[in-house]
Protein backbone atom coordinates (compact mmCIF):
# COMPACT_ATOMS: atom_id res chain seq x y z
CA UNK A 1 0.00 0.00 0.00
CA UNK A 2 1.35 3.20 -0.79
CA UNK A 3 0.13 5.97 1.65
CA UNK A 4 0.12 10.19 0.77
CA UNK A 5 -0.73 12.36 3.78
CA UNK A 6 -1.16 15.81 3.16
CA UNK A 7 -0.56 18.24 6.14
CA UNK A 8 0.62 21.72 7.29
CA UNK A 9 3.28 20.04 9.46
CA UNK A 10 4.61 16.83 8.18
CA UNK A 11 7.87 16.91 10.66
CA UNK A 12 4.99 15.53 13.37
CA UNK A 13 4.47 12.46 10.86
CA UNK A 14 7.82 11.42 10.06
CA UNK A 15 8.95 9.99 13.07
CA UNK A 16 5.75 7.77 13.34
CA UNK A 17 6.88 6.24 9.55
CA UNK A 18 10.85 5.67 11.02
CA UNK A 19 9.57 3.40 13.93
CA UNK A 20 9.34 -0.25 15.13
CA UNK A 21 6.86 -2.17 12.85
CA UNK A 22 5.91 0.44 10.84
CA UNK A 23 9.92 1.12 9.85
CA UNK A 24 10.04 -2.45 9.10
CA UNK A 25 7.05 -2.54 6.97
CA UNK A 26 8.49 0.13 4.93
CA UNK A 27 11.65 -1.79 4.75
CA UNK A 28 9.75 -4.71 3.54
CA UNK A 29 8.10 -2.80 0.72
CA UNK A 30 4.64 -3.66 2.36
CA UNK A 31 4.47 -0.09 2.73
CA UNK A 32 5.51 2.88 1.03
CA UNK A 33 4.77 6.24 2.34
CA UNK A 34 5.29 10.00 1.21
CA UNK A 35 4.64 13.06 3.45
CA UNK A 36 3.29 16.61 1.58
CA UNK A 37 3.81 20.02 2.46
CA UNK A 38 0.97 21.80 1.65
CA UNK A 39 3.03 25.07 2.31
CA UNK A 40 4.90 24.01 -0.91
CA UNK A 41 1.65 24.45 -2.89
CA UNK A 42 1.17 27.95 -1.65
CA UNK A 43 1.33 30.54 -4.52
CA UNK A 44 2.36 33.89 -2.98
CA UNK A 45 5.27 35.04 -0.96
CA UNK A 46 3.97 34.43 2.07
CA UNK A 47 2.93 30.70 1.31
CA UNK A 48 -0.54 31.40 2.56
CA UNK A 49 -2.50 28.27 3.27
CA UNK A 50 -5.55 30.00 5.34
CA UNK A 51 -8.04 32.53 5.04
CA UNK A 52 -10.98 33.58 7.05
CA UNK A 53 -14.69 32.15 6.75
CA UNK A 54 -17.42 33.34 4.64
CA UNK A 55 -20.27 34.50 6.07
CA UNK A 56 -18.05 35.45 9.34
CA UNK A 57 -17.25 33.28 12.47
CA UNK A 58 -14.07 32.61 14.20
CA UNK A 59 -11.05 30.50 13.13
CA UNK A 60 -9.62 30.14 9.55
CA UNK A 61 -9.90 27.64 6.60
CA UNK A 62 -7.01 26.18 4.54
CA UNK A 63 -7.54 27.72 1.24
CA UNK A 64 -8.46 25.65 -1.53
CA UNK A 65 -5.83 26.57 -3.71
CA UNK A 66 -3.10 25.06 -2.46
CA UNK A 67 -4.94 21.45 -0.96
CA UNK A 68 -6.34 21.18 -4.56
CA UNK A 69 -2.96 21.63 -6.24
CA UNK A 70 -1.32 18.90 -3.65
CA UNK A 71 -4.00 16.69 -4.60
CA UNK A 72 -3.78 16.87 -8.06
CA UNK A 73 -0.01 16.23 -8.14
CA UNK A 74 -0.40 13.25 -5.21
CA UNK A 75 -2.82 11.52 -7.67
CA UNK A 76 -5.96 11.72 -5.76
CA UNK A 77 -8.22 10.90 -8.62
CA UNK A 78 -6.45 7.10 -8.54
CA UNK A 79 -6.46 7.01 -4.93
CA UNK A 80 -9.04 6.61 -2.09
CA UNK A 81 -8.85 9.50 -0.43
CA UNK A 82 -10.16 10.60 3.37
CA UNK A 83 -10.57 13.83 4.91
CA UNK A 84 -9.35 13.75 8.91
CA UNK A 85 -12.43 15.73 10.79
CA UNK A 86 -14.20 15.92 13.97
CA UNK A 87 -17.53 16.00 11.95
CA UNK A 88 -16.51 13.06 9.82
CA UNK A 89 -17.53 9.06 10.20
CA UNK A 90 -16.50 7.58 13.07
CA UNK A 91 -13.02 4.64 12.73
CA UNK A 92 -13.79 1.63 13.68
CA UNK A 93 -11.91 -1.82 13.16
CA UNK A 94 -14.16 -2.95 9.91
CA UNK A 95 -13.36 0.96 8.15
CA UNK A 96 -9.61 0.24 9.15
CA UNK A 97 -10.29 -3.17 7.39
CA UNK A 98 -11.85 -1.80 4.33
CA UNK A 99 -9.14 0.67 4.10
CA UNK A 100 -6.59 -2.08 4.18
CA UNK A 101 -7.85 -2.87 1.22
CA UNK A 102 -6.87 0.00 -0.94
CA UNK A 103 -3.37 -0.04 -2.98
CA UNK A 104 -3.09 3.88 -2.12
CA UNK A 105 -4.52 5.99 0.54
CA UNK A 106 -4.16 9.56 0.66
CA UNK A 107 -4.98 11.21 3.96
CA UNK A 108 -5.55 15.19 4.18
CA UNK A 109 -4.89 16.68 7.70
CA UNK A 110 -6.97 19.83 8.67
CA UNK A 111 -5.39 22.62 10.68
CA UNK A 112 -7.23 25.34 11.60
CA UNK A 113 -11.30 24.94 11.47
CA UNK A 114 -11.46 22.87 8.42
CA UNK A 115 -10.84 22.95 4.85
CA UNK A 116 -12.45 24.36 1.82
CA UNK A 117 -16.06 22.62 1.05
CA UNK A 118 -15.40 22.25 -2.99
CA UNK A 119 -12.31 20.47 -1.82
CA UNK A 120 -14.29 17.60 -0.16
CA UNK A 121 -16.78 17.58 -2.63
CA UNK A 122 -14.30 17.58 -5.29
CA UNK A 123 -11.66 15.12 -3.78
CA UNK A 124 -12.24 13.51 -0.44
CA UNK A 125 -14.49 9.66 -0.91
CA UNK A 126 -14.52 9.70 3.27
CA UNK A 127 -14.33 12.15 5.91
CA UNK A 128 -13.19 10.26 8.86
CA UNK A 129 -13.05 11.09 13.08
CA UNK A 130 -11.23 8.94 15.20
CA UNK A 131 -13.24 9.76 18.56
CA UNK A 132 -15.97 12.18 20.12
CA UNK A 133 -13.20 15.01 20.97
CA UNK A 134 -11.60 17.87 19.44
CA UNK A 135 -7.79 17.52 18.65
CA UNK A 136 -5.81 20.75 17.83
CA UNK A 137 -4.40 18.81 14.41
CA UNK A 138 -5.73 16.05 12.27
CA UNK A 139 -2.29 14.65 11.99
CA UNK A 140 -2.09 12.67 15.01
CA UNK A 141 -5.69 11.71 13.93
CA UNK A 142 -4.27 10.62 10.67
CA UNK A 143 -1.87 8.35 12.58
CA UNK A 144 -4.25 6.92 14.70
CA UNK A 145 -5.59 5.94 11.44
CA UNK A 146 -2.82 4.79 9.76
CA UNK A 147 -1.85 2.55 12.44
CA UNK A 148 -5.24 0.62 12.55
CA UNK A 149 -5.03 -0.07 8.68
CA UNK A 150 -1.23 -0.96 8.28
CA UNK A 151 -1.17 -3.56 10.79
CA UNK A 152 -3.83 -5.31 8.88
CA UNK A 153 -2.34 -5.75 5.45
CA UNK A 154 -0.85 -9.13 5.19
CA UNK A 155 2.55 -9.78 6.19
CA UNK A 156 2.83 -6.56 8.62
CA UNK A 157 2.23 -8.56 11.74
CA UNK A 158 1.07 -12.38 12.50
CA UNK A 159 -2.33 -12.90 11.97
CA UNK A 160 -2.61 -15.22 15.40
CA UNK A 161 -2.35 -11.50 17.02
CA UNK A 162 -4.78 -10.13 14.96
CA UNK A 163 -7.25 -12.96 15.48
CA UNK A 164 -7.15 -12.62 19.40
CA UNK A 165 -7.34 -8.94 20.22
CA UNK A 166 -10.45 -6.96 21.16
CA UNK A 167 -12.72 -5.72 18.35
CA UNK A 168 -11.27 -8.31 15.38
CA UNK A 169 -14.71 -9.48 15.12
CA UNK A 170 -16.68 -6.93 16.27
CA UNK A 171 -19.94 -5.53 15.15
CA UNK A 172 -19.42 -4.58 11.87
CA UNK A 173 -16.22 -6.59 11.14
CA UNK A 174 -17.57 -9.47 8.88
CA UNK A 175 -13.60 -10.80 8.62
CA UNK A 176 -13.52 -13.07 11.80
CA UNK A 177 -16.14 -14.19 14.72
CA UNK A 178 -13.59 -15.92 16.15
CA UNK A 179 -14.21 -18.67 19.04
CA UNK A 180 -15.50 -16.11 21.69
CA UNK A 181 -18.28 -14.19 19.93
CA UNK A 182 -18.41 -11.10 18.41
CA UNK A 183 -17.41 -7.34 20.42
CA UNK A 184 -14.95 -8.28 23.57
CA UNK A 185 -12.50 -6.47 25.26
CA UNK A 186 -9.52 -8.09 25.79
CA UNK A 187 -8.83 -10.53 28.88
CA UNK A 188 -6.21 -9.17 31.28
CA UNK A 189 -2.74 -10.95 30.84
CA UNK A 190 0.30 -11.80 32.84
CA UNK A 191 4.02 -12.83 32.97
CA UNK A 192 6.56 -13.90 34.73
CA UNK A 193 6.95 -13.89 37.50
CA UNK A 194 4.37 -15.44 39.11
CA UNK A 195 4.39 -13.37 42.11
CA UNK A 196 5.47 -9.73 41.35
CA UNK A 197 4.86 -7.37 44.40
CA UNK A 198 2.95 -9.97 47.00
CA UNK A 199 0.66 -9.86 43.63
CA UNK A 200 -0.47 -13.76 42.67
CA UNK A 201 -1.10 -14.27 38.73
CA UNK A 202 -4.19 -16.34 38.76
CA UNK A 203 -3.87 -20.08 39.92
CA UNK A 204 -5.96 -21.13 36.82
CA UNK A 205 -3.67 -19.40 33.98
CA UNK A 206 -0.67 -21.66 35.62
CA UNK A 207 -3.25 -24.92 35.80
CA UNK A 208 -2.53 -26.64 32.78
CA UNK A 209 -6.13 -27.13 32.31
CA UNK A 210 -6.75 -25.50 28.68
CA UNK A 211 -10.78 -25.81 28.79
CA UNK A 212 -10.39 -24.07 32.10
CA UNK A 213 -8.46 -21.03 31.43
CA UNK A 214 -10.79 -20.44 28.26
CA UNK A 215 -13.49 -20.28 30.23
CA UNK A 216 -11.91 -17.95 32.48
CA UNK A 217 -10.59 -16.00 29.69
CA UNK A 218 -13.82 -15.22 28.34
CA UNK A 219 -15.74 -14.44 31.78
CA UNK A 220 -12.97 -11.82 32.07
CA UNK A 221 -13.66 -10.94 28.70
CA UNK A 222 -17.44 -10.50 29.50
CA UNK A 223 -16.60 -8.68 32.92
CA UNK A 224 -14.43 -6.43 31.30
CA UNK A 225 -16.65 -5.48 28.40
CA UNK A 226 -19.61 -4.86 31.11
CA UNK A 227 -17.80 -2.24 33.02
CA UNK A 228 -16.10 -0.70 30.31
CA UNK A 229 -18.03 -0.69 27.15
CA UNK A 230 -22.03 -2.45 28.38
CA UNK A 231 -23.38 -1.19 25.07
CA UNK A 232 -21.34 -3.55 22.89
CA UNK A 233 -23.11 -6.61 24.97
CA UNK A 234 -26.29 -4.96 24.20
CA UNK A 235 -26.18 -6.21 20.36
CA UNK A 236 -27.17 -9.96 21.27
CA UNK A 237 -25.98 -13.19 19.57
CA UNK A 238 -23.77 -13.97 22.10
CA UNK A 239 -23.78 -17.99 22.65
CA UNK A 240 -25.09 -19.45 25.60
CA UNK A 241 -21.74 -20.23 27.30
CA UNK A 242 -21.21 -16.22 27.71
CA UNK A 243 -24.81 -15.88 29.12
CA UNK A 244 -24.46 -17.88 31.52
CA UNK A 245 -21.06 -16.30 33.00
CA UNK A 246 -22.37 -13.06 32.67
CA UNK A 247 -25.43 -14.20 34.67
CA UNK A 248 -22.30 -15.52 37.20
CA UNK A 249 -20.66 -12.25 36.95
CA UNK A 250 -23.96 -10.13 37.97
CA UNK A 251 -24.39 -12.86 41.22
CA UNK A 252 -20.72 -12.18 42.15
CA UNK A 253 -21.94 -8.38 42.40
CA UNK A 254 -19.00 -7.78 39.70
CA UNK A 255 -15.95 -8.97 41.99
CA UNK A 256 -13.66 -11.72 41.30
CL1 LIG B 1 -9.85 13.33 12.48
N1 LIG B 1 -9.35 15.63 13.65
C1 LIG B 1 -9.41 16.48 14.68
N2 LIG B 1 -8.87 17.69 14.56
N3 LIG B 1 -9.99 16.20 15.83
C2 LIG B 1 -10.52 14.98 15.93
C3 LIG B 1 -10.50 14.04 14.90
C4 LIG B 1 -9.90 14.41 13.75
N4 LIG B 1 -11.12 12.93 15.31
C5 LIG B 1 -11.51 13.17 16.56
N5 LIG B 1 -11.17 14.40 16.94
Amino acid sequence: MKITILSLFPEILSGFFESSIMKRAVERNLVEYELVDIRDYATDRHRKCDDEVYGGGAGMLMLPGPLGMALDAAGAGEARTVFMTPSGRLLNQALARDLSTEARLILICGRYEGIDQRIVDKFVDDEVSIGDYVLSSGEVAAMVLVDAVYRLIPGVISGESLAEESFSGSAGDSHDTGPLGPSLLEYPQYTRPADYATMKVPDVLTSGHHAKILRWRLKEQLRKTLAYRPELLATGGLPKEALDLLREISTEGGET
